[in-house]
């Protein structure tokens, strides 16, 4: 098709990490886990309010830490409305390369973000911390929301980009 001129579509989504340290109660530590690993994480890209992406978004690449067995992980498209996801369990925090691979229909080239996987979560001093630790199950959340902007959509075959 040919691109549509001065139409510009804005997709919102989010991505980021969540992340749990073990905890016997809360959060038991699964078999054949390493022993220096103290948290269990995860990484994904996903719609507002589990809104289906996968009609833009085709796959995402994320590119986790070299200690990491495997650590550049292709994820293809979920179920609508499930996120592009990549569960892990470590002991550090890194930065992670996430590449996002567009629909063939916008012809658009990937894009690359980083993130910073956060396992500890911010407290200024001793007090917070506590607080912290007494309050809910430790999860730290460190998410961000962002929107890719389509420019002159090509002209959809199909309604592609159309549904809104
Ligand atoms: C640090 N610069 O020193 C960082 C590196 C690496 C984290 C953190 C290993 C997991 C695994 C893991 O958690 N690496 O062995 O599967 O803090």
């Amino acid at each position: 098709g040919k691109r549509v001129k001065g139409i510009q579509i804005a997709r919102p989504f989010i991505y980021g990490t969540t992340a749990r340290p073990f905890d016997p109660k809360t959060n038991p530590k699964p078999a054949g886990v390493p022993d220096d690993h103290t948290h269990s994480w995860t990484v994904f890209v996903k719609g507002i309010d589990d809104t289906d992406i996968t009609y833009w978004l085709r796959r995402v690449q994320f590119k986790l830490h070299e200690s990491i067995p495997n650590h550049v992980r292709m994820v293809e498209a979920p179920e609508p409305g499930k996120p592009f996801e990549v569960h892990e369990t470590g002991w550090g925090e890194f930065e992670i390369t996430i590449k996002l691979y567009y629909a063939t229909e916008s012809s658009e080239k990937p894009q690359t973000l980083y993130h910073f996987l956060k396992l500890h979560p911010f407290a200024r001093n001793e007090e917070e911390k506590e607080a912290l630790a007494r309050n809910g199950n430790g999860e730290v959340i460190s998410w961000t929301y962002e929107e890719q902007l389509f420019n002159e959509p090509f002209e959809p075959e199909g309604g592609v980009l159309e549904r809104s």
